[in-house]
């Protein structure tokens, strides 16, 4: 009987996206320990224009992929009992190492538990013996197209600069960004004095398929693990503080879940004992109205003696009851705030306002992304106390160095 589905190998591959490497051969791995099924299914060689790579056992095939590193196979065709790592362990293992290529599953002898298993590990198709060739053929060309279809996409959102993470291998990903995490600190200055007064901390990871740390966050809320990056966080910016004992302030970044986070309220929590040199900062995008009793929360984190700022501050929507409930010891505005102030009559109007409101309520203002001379100049003569930007240094390992610019 032929199945309904008619997906021929299309080129689809050959819609090459700048900079994108793609095979135009389509590779089968069949992983089957009789060798008269391996022939069997080695026929699709021929009849399903595949190149065919066969492996006796499942520890057999892990070794093929792990050669290349998961292989750009687009179909694996397994048989499920082998000695020597049957088919549902080769399952699991691929998908351990964050592999997604399409799984087809053929069994002699179905059984509840192997089907479960297959479901769980995202088998595609769980097929039993004696398997009829054209369906094989069928379904192994459409697992192709859709492994295919898959690659594109994300080579399509990467080009277009979003997320370069396989909704698949998200846990892989994210495991390694935490891994390689490290915290990066750009000094805030008071430029009249030419002082360096606090550091911002700023996360960093090594993990390739997270450029930028915003990838990591919107992995990590997509996985609900937002709490566990702020955990970590905090941990290390208190070890980096135990270390070289700056006598500066830090400023740190909350994430709005984070407030949720009783280990934040934890008198014992490493980062508590450096509370009276820590400023956090509560980002003006945030929708704080998702935290329960926000004002509760925020008197917690004041008893322990941490300070807060408000965090791109014109970058959001926050109307004035975001100044009443943070009651903030600084402010940061931001970066579109300052970009080319020098040059914009009305951000300059609204910051020299915004200084002196913010003066007369005794709350500090830092100008964030000052990336030019007259950037720093106008932003000071406005009444930014402090500045911070590219203009002055970069995030950096800590401690960077400010090379004094004349203004
Ligand atoms: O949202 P928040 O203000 O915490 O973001 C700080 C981010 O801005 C950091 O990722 C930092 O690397 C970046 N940054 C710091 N200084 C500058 C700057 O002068 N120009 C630009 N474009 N980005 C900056
Ligand atoms: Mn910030």
């Amino acid at each position: 009987m032929h199945s309904n589905y008619n997906y021929p190998c299309h080129p689809l591959d050959q819609q090459t996206l700048p900079g994108a490497r793609i095979r135009t051969e389509t590779r089968a791995l069949i992983v089957e320990d009789e060798r008269a099924l391996r022939l069997l299914y080695g026929q699709i060689q021929e009849s399903g224009g595949f190149s065919v790579v066969l492996a006796a056992s499942g520890r057999e095939a892990l070794e093929v992929l792990e050669a290349e590193e998961g292989g750009e196979f687009g179909v694996i065709v397994s048989d499920i009992t082998m000695p020597d790592m049957d088919g549902i362990g080769l399952l699991r293992s691929l998908r351990q190492r964050g592999w997604d290529t399409p799984v087809i599953l053929v069994t002699g002898s179905p059984a509840v538990e192997s089907a479960v298993s297959a479901l769980e590990y995202g088998a595609m198709r769980y097929l039993c013996k004696p398997v009829n060739r054209r369906e094989l053929i069928d379904l192994a060309s459409r697992a192709t197209a859709l492994q295919r279809l898959s690659r594109l996409r994300q080579q399509a959102a990467t080009y277009l600069g979003a997320e370069a993470v396989d909704p698949k291998s998200l846990g892989v990903s994210f495991a390694r960004g935490l891994d390689s995490l490290w915290i990066a600190y750009q000094p805030i200055v008071n430029p009249i004095r030419q002082e360096v007064v606090a550091f911002e901390a700023l996360v960093r990871t090594q993990e390739p398929s997270i450029p930028q740390p915003g990838v990591l966050f919107s992995i990590a809320e997509r996985l609900g693990r937002i709490q566990e990056v702020g955990a970590v966080i905090r941990s290390r910016v208190a070890q980096t503080l135990t270390e070289h004992q700056p006598q500066t302030d830090i400023f740190l970044n909350l994430h709005s879940l984070d407030l949720l986070d009783e280990g934040l309220y934890s008198a014992a929590a490493p980062l508590s004992t450096f509370a009276d040199q820590i400023i956090l900062e509560i980002t003006e995008r945030a929708a704080l109205e998702q935290v329960g009793d926000i004002a509760g929360r925020i008197s917690r984190l004041r008893q322990l003696g941490f300070r807060l700022a408000i965090d791109d501050l014109g970058a959001g929507y926050s109307g004035l009851n975001y100044f009443a409930l943070l009651s903030p010891d600084i402010v940061k505005l931001d970066i579109s705030l300052i970009r080319n102030i020098h040059q914009d009559g009305v951000k300059a109007k609204i910051v020299g306002s915004l200084c002196t409101l913010c003066r007369e309520l005794g709350i500090g203002v830092v100008g964030e992304g000052i990336e030019v001379a007259a950037e720093a100049l106008t932003a000071s003569q406005l009444g930014c106390d402090l500045l911070q930007g590219y203009f002055f240094a970069r995030p950096d390992h800590p401690f960077p160095q400010v090379i004094w610019p004349s203004l």
